[in-house]
């Protein structure tokens, strides 16, 4: 290796610019890709993935107007809304998850942040995944300081909160809350001493400056977030985004390689998305620098890969678990 690319790979920088980055993904396809897996190969075993298991612990009814999502009370997507699980039911699936090989078990709940009885219990539901001995994991909406802290005080590692796009084309995207609510709820996480699990979507109608300017947002973080997950538009009926053109599969994996040498010693999660994705792109987006997972047959809502799909795609790339 020559000393520049040792540098390169070694690198973790916090002052990338927006220029830089969309230079990143205008670079020829086979060079970006040579890029990205050079750096990934330099911070992980690139043979190994990390596996996470997601559960919707209160699904539908969301106040909140994202046009991507199903959960949303303003858009009609025939979801069942259900209440709040109880907590044996959320323990359960946890233990079962880890059963099954996660390592890590997301609770996702369809609200703007929580609140009263709701965040009681939903504490109490990180008390019990932690003490089976999985890593946990909350994507529980805007938090404040204090809720911050509290979760941290129930033995929560991860706290899943995405930026989702460039804070121009967010506009277009979510008028309920702004991108700055949003970069306040990660300040608040990260200064409760949680692990940042931080990412966006492509297919939301964006380009490739937009996804340049998405990644700087999380690269130029006092700290990188240390889960970046990647989700790709899963397009849901009656929602607005219903209709979107799916986008480039290589400028997909383009927004894979760039985030990989961006946030070199990040996880990358190929996260939503990947039920419609052939077995070739999975592996062209691991070969970029994607590093974890969701397994399991649901996302929140949406269908995900089957375990046997999940299983014969592994198996035949030589892919492990962490
Ligand atoms: N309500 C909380 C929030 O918005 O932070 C947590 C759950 S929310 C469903 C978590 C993330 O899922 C969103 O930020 C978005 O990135 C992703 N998501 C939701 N619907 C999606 C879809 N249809 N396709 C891909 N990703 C989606
Ligand atoms: C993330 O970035 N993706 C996950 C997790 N964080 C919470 C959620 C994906 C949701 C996909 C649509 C659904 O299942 O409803
Ligand atoms: Fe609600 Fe989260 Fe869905 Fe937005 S993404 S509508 S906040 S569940």
């Amino acid at each position: 290796m020559t000393v520049a690319a040792k540098i390169e790979t070694a690198d973790v920088r916090h002052d990338w610019r927006e220029d830089e980055v969309e230079a990143l993904f205008a670079q020829p396809f086979m060079d970006l890709l040579h890029r990205a897996h050079t750096v990934h190969r330099a911070n992980f075993d690139p043979n190994r993935i990390q596996i996470s298991r997601l559960l919707s612990i209160k699904t539908g009814s969301c106040p909140e107007d994202c046009k991507y999502c199903p959960q949303s009370a303003h858009y009609a997507t025939g979801l069942d809304k259900e209440k709040l699980l109880q907590v044996e039911q959320v323990v359960e699936a946890a233990a079962k998850a880890k059963a099954d090989g996660a390592s890590r078990f997301c609770m996702g709940a369809a609200w703007r942040g929580p609140n009263g009885e709701d965040f009681e219990v939903a504490l109490a539901m990180v008390e019990g995944v932690k003490a089976l001995g999985l890593e946990t994991c909350a994507s529980f909406g805007l938090l404040s300081r204090d809720q911050a802290q509290r979760l941290k005080h129930a033995g929560l590692d991860y706290y899943n909160h995405n930026v989702d796009t460039s804070p121009e084309h967010y506009e277009e995207i979510i008028s309920t809350r702004t991108y700055q609510d949003r970069l306040d709820t990660l300040e608040h996480v990260r200064e409760a001493g949680l692990h940042v699990c931080s990412g966006g979507i492509v297919g939301l109608g964006e380009g490739n400056a937009d996804r340049a300017k998405m990644l700087v947002t999380l690269a130029t973080m006092p700290k990188h977030p240390d889960s970046v997950p990647i989700n790709l538009l899963i397009p849901v009926p009656g929602t607005p985004l219903a209709d979107q053109p799916r986008p480039d599969p290589f400028d997909f994996i383009r927004t894979i390689a760039v985030a990989r040498i961006l946030m070199p010693r990040s996880f990358v999660r190929l996260s939503a998305g990947r039920q419609g994705m052939s077995d070739e792109m999975q592996a062209l987006c691991f070969f970029a620098g994607a590093n974890s997972v969701f397994c399991g047959e649901k996302l929140l809502t949406a269908p995900n890969s089957s375990p046997e799909s999940d299983a014969s795609l592994f198996g035949r790339l030589g892919l492990g678990p962490l």
